[in-house]
């Protein structure tokens, strides 16, 4: 009675498979899986008219991306990035050209590797200019309701949902029982099919075939997920057996599947451990990006790093969190620094630190190379900061498409080819250009753009800067108008830089500046969480 077939291909990658000796024969045993799942549809579709299609089993390998499988050193990755997107894509081919009608990217633990996984697959549609099926499938190993690697539900979609797959879902590990809530939790937050193929329950080497789960029981339970309206696929993982799944599909016979045209909050959905969500056009609260975590904001960060002090480091991070850093801003961009390598080193001990590895990260940089350093350590949905249209329209472009394959959001500054944007209607064409180039040209998701109009110094004894902060709050206004669904961001000690050592009277005029620019419509700024200042209570003198 199944609809749809997998292939035999779980861990049929160069990874899993090297431990057999076997990553040689990885596409020819992928191309096989699928001719042989293709050819049983084919020979069913005779028999008995019935349709049946093959989905591609896709990892999830051994390793995990963004856990260390060394307690003592929290750093180190048993794999990489770039190691496993090579690894997904042998067994994709593989899939595909053996006749896959679907890729299913299953039994995912690390979100890091299936966001690999995502950007083989992106690059693959893009070489053969087709978009495939995907059904995507996590496993919640724990009653806590996170994935191996920390996520919750919601943080893990937000991860992942640049893909626009077919369905999402979860599988494996727990029995149907236990993860009716985590289906729930994915069937409220994602605008897309929903799946479940459960375990049938835990293993159990005194029952007969080695599960509790008889097809009866299975089916019951998933029955009372298909009759929550939370459903649309349904099926069976370790230890269920062909009787599982026709009583399963016996009983959906009946069943009403999850209805289709619900609305989803729209916005920015960005996730760390955890989801961060915030909407556009309603009045929310002012986003805080953390500025600490920045060699060049901070000669103390600065000194941490160059001397190897990354558990000091790592404190930095903590307590812009504790003081109510909504993200963090990650920036290494200094002479004496090796880039992608302090990078990728801080990031993947952050990852290992939960109450600050919660947020999402702002990977900063001016550097393309350290920017993709930063995007190949981070399992949640980050945001880039920043490209600009300095270098030209196909370089911004070549460098916003790949951020897309992944997954992360972008700040874009308002700099052309011309140099840095000052007046108020500079800002508003540079921006105004940008968006329409992002969202004609190659489709990039209004919502996850940031621009930053460029927060310049005042009170320099230069007379031609006196507007700047005017003009940027002007400009933030105009450029929401124009640009439907994008948010504005700046680094706002930026403004103060000629009160240098002056803390109080830097912290008075970013509480002014705020005061005015949120009312105009700045989402999110840079700034040294914790030191700002209420407008209200700046003391007038
Ligand atoms: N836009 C975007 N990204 C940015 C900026 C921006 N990233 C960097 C910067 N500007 C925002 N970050 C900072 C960080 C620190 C400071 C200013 C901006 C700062 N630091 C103190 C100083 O230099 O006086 C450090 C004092 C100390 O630690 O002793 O002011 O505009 N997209």
């Amino acid at each position: 009675g199944a609809d749809i077939i997998e292939t035999n291909t779980f861990n049929g990658t160069s990874i899993a498979q090297a431990d057999y000796g076997l990553s040689d024969i990885v596409y020819e045993l992928n191309f096989e899986a699928a001719k042989l799942a293709k050819k049983a549809c084919d020979d069913h579709f005779r028999e008995t008219g019935k349709r049946c299609y093959v989905a591609g089993a896709v990892g999830p390998t051994n390793r995990t991306a963004s856990l260390s499988p060394d307690v003592n050193n929290p750093g180190y990755r048993a794999t990489s990035y770039d190691e496993l997107k090579l690894a997904y894509r042998e067994q994709v081919l593989g899939l595909l050209d053996g006749g896959a009608d679907i890729l299913l990217p299953e039994t995912t633990f690390d979100t890091l590797n299936l966001k690999a996984a995502l950007h083989a697959i992106a690059d693959v549609e893009e070489e053969r200019a087709e978009k495939l099926p995907l059904m995507l499938s996590v496993t919640i190993t724990d009653l806590s309701g996170r994935t191996l690697s920390g996520q919750t539900v919601e943080a893990f979609w937000n991860s992942v949902r640049h893909c626009k797959p077919l369905s999402v879902g979860i599988n494996c590990a727990l029995g149907a029982k236990e993860m009716h809530p985590y289906i729930r939790e994915l069937s409220r937050v994602a605008d897309c099919f929903i799946s479940c193929y459960p375990n049938a329950g835990l293993p159990n080497p005194l029952s007969l075939n080695g599960y509790d789960e008889t097809p009866e029981s299975l089916a019951f339970q998933l029955q009372l997920m298909a009759d929550e309206g939370i459903v649309n696929i349904l099926g069976g993982c370790c230890g269920t057996t062909p009787k599982h799944i026709q009583k399963i599909a016996e009983l959906m016979q009946s069943t009403k599947a999850r209805p289709q045209g619900q609305t989803f909050a729209k916005g920015m959905k960005l996730s760390g451990l955890e989801p961060y969500n915030f909407s556009w056009g309603e009045v929310s609260n002012f986003v805080m990006i953390g500025e600490r975590t920045n060699v060049t904001g901070s000669p103390r960060f600065s000194k941490m790093i160059k001397e190897d002090r990354y558990n000091d480091a790592l404190t930095v991070a903590r307590s812009q969190v504790e003081t109510g850093a909504n993200i963090l801003d990650v920036n290494f961009d200094e002479g004496m620094i090796d880039g992608p390598q302090a990078m990728t080193k801080f990031l993947n001990l952050l990852a290992a630190e939960p109450d600050v590895a919660k947020v999402p990260v702002m990977v900063d940089s001016s550097k393309w190379e350290v920017i993709e350093a930063g995007l190949k350590c981070l399992q949640g949905k980050p945001i880039v900061n920043s490209i600009s249209l300095k270098e030209g329209e196909a370089e911004f472009l070549r460098q916003a498409r790949l951020i897309q394959h992944y997954g992360a959001a972008v700040v874009v500054m308002a700099f052309d080819e011309q140099g840095q944007a000052v007046t108020r209607d500079e800002k508003v064409r540079i921006c105004e250009r940008a968006y329409r180039l992002l969202v004609d040209k190659i489709d990039f998701d209004p919502a996850d753009i940031i621009f930053d109009a460029n927060i310049l110094t005042v009170a320099t004894g230069m007379e031609e800067h006196d507007n700047y902060a005017v003009d940027f709050i002007q400009a933030i206004t105009e450029i929401k108008k124009r640009c439907p669904e994008v948010y504005t961001s700046g680094g706002v000690s930026n403004l103060s830089f000629s009160f240098r050592g002056n803390n109080k009277v830097r912290e008075a005029m970013h509480a002014v500046f705020l005061y005015h620019a949120v009312r105009a419509g700045l989402d999110m700024g840079i700034v040294n969480a914790g030191m700002l200042e209420i407008y209200e209570e700046v003391d007038p003198e």
